[in-house]
């Protein structure tokens, strides 16, 4: 496996600050009634969606989750067009439909979420069968969170991958609460990483506050994969420093033990190992900040600008057309024209 590059270093940093600065922005949207929906945030769980998104090559899939904007940024999406989806207007990646986390693009690799938990697993083991079958060399990487865990799809999809030797890296966010249910009220398992090996899947368990040990590891399930040697589950252990969404206000949670996660900030944590490594002087990374603040601020003005989409348009691209046919067949059928 290779290792990272001290540009390569520098680019994690500037993800997982551009996935923190874009949420707070979401934040400020969300308490003025600006946003279509709810906001559910990955505030100290950036390096893991961007460690492992960056451990995958143009032409692999992923299908994030609700705590993993960090790792569609990584994918290619720009922060104007994820604002937009939150103000669902017409520039964004659904056009101003859907819930403001389902938006995927075959052509970037990004397979859409869907709201119910457990599911992603059995889809994204059908990507990548669908790999195995044309025998194409792409990746398939998913998330679930450690209450998801305890679905039924989530076991179906896991023992399916992991007989039929599929190409799939699931990283498993154990960040500690499933809403208000904490970790051991969930499971009687000592670690997320136990249900994997369970079917015979290959599995490990990292420190999800620190991004480069997030994308070794990362790395190596995708490389193993990719060589055909069976799907591996990834247990990243981290903290959801915020309420389940944006509405709850977390009073279930210790404040002694949240604290002394803030004290393992993966942002915070990264900024001293680059500065440790003569990579980037506290200045620079505050240089770099105040770019990537001045970036977002003029993204969002974008998105706020652009318009909402016309009533009409929420007939469109509901229903898959037959190949050739402009009009959706419900419409002809209304009109009597079949
Ligand atoms: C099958 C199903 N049950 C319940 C829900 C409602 N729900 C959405 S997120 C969530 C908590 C998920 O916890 P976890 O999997 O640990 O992920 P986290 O939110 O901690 O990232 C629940 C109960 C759902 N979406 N789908």
């Amino acid at each position: 496996m290779g290792r990272l590059s001290d540009a390569q270093r520098l680019e994690l940093y500037r993800f997982m600050r551009l996935n923190r600065v874009v949420e707070e922005r979401l934040v400020n949207l969300y308490r003025q009634g600006k946003i279509v929906g709810g906001l559910y945030r990955s505030l100290g769980q950036e390096a893991t969606s961007v460690g492992t998104a960056f451990a995958l090559s143009p032409g692999d899939f992923l299908s994030p989750l609700i705590r993993n904007l960090g790792s569609v940024l990584v994918r290619g999406y720009a922060p104007r067009e994820l604002f937009a989806q939150y103000l669902a207007r017409a520039t964004s990646p659904s056009g101003g439909k859907d819930g403001n986390l389902h938006f995927a693009s075959v052509e970037r690799g990004v397979i859409g979420p869907i709201s119910m938990l457990g599911e992603l697993i059995p889809v994204m083991a059908g990507v990548a069968l669908a790999a195995k079958l044309r025998r194409e060399s792409f990746v398939c990487m998913t998330y679930i969170g450690d209450g998801a865990t305890s679905t039924g799809p989530f076991h179906e999809g896991m023992n399916f991958a992991a007989v039929r030797k599929l190409p799939l890296v699931v990283v498993g966010e154990n960040n500690h609460w499933a809403y208000s249910t904490p970790f051991s009220q969930q499971m009687a398992c000592a670690s997320l990483a136990d249900r994997a090996k369970a079917y015979g899947m290959a599995a490990a368990t990292v420190d999800g506050n620190d991004v480069e040990t997030v994308w070794e590891a990362a790395s190596e399930a995708v490389a193993r994969a990719r060589r055909g040697e069976g799907p591996f589950f990834l247990e990243a252990v981290t903290y959801r420093m915020k309420g389940h969404a944006e509405h709850d206000a977390q009073h279930y949670v210790d404040k002694a033990e949240l604290a002394a996660w803030g004290d393992r900030d993966p942002l915070e944590r990264w900024s001293r190992a680059l500065a440790a490594r003569g990579l980037a002087s506290a200045g620079d990374l505050a240089r770099l900040d105040g770019d990537i603040a001045r970036l977002v601020d003029q993204e969002l003005e974008i998105a706020e600008r652009a318009p909402f989409p016309p009533p009409e348009a929420a007939l469109e691209g509901v229903y898959g057309e037959a190949p050739g046919e402009s009009e959706p067949f419900f419409l002809r059928y209304a009109e009597g024209k079949r």
